[in-house]
């Protein structure tokens, strides 16, 4: 049986977390290089404000949330979630007509 569309999605997002946490140390987890080369390969826009690597920095703080310097696939799905609500909000922010 085929996926549907939104298995695909996550497939797609398992595909490329782990592309990116393969390179470096524990196949499973981001550390910073491999946060910014997950950011950089799958989100471009939002890695232009990421050039600052004290933005960088605050981002990988907040997403490790039980701080043990890695980013889970667990963790890594917050930033993606923000991503999600921010292109939803973009959805009905950006038109003239989405004032009524
Ligand atoms: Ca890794
Ligand atoms: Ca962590």
């Amino acid at each position: 049986m085929p996926l549907t569309e939104m298995e695909q999605c996550i497939q797609t997002i398992l595909k490329h977390f782990h592309e990116s946490a393969a390179q470096e140390g524990s196949y499973d987890t981001l550390n910073k290089a491999e946060l910014k080369q997950f950011i950089t390969k799958n989100f471009p826009t939002y890695m232009k404000k990421l050039k600052d690597p004290k933005i960088l920095d605050n981002v990988f703080e907040q997403l490790d949330t039980d701080q043990n310097q890695e980013i889970s696939f667990g963790e890594i799905m917050q930033f993606i979630t923000i991503v999600a609500i921010l292109s939803h909000d973009r959805i009905h922010g950006g038109t003239p007509e989405s004032s009524a």
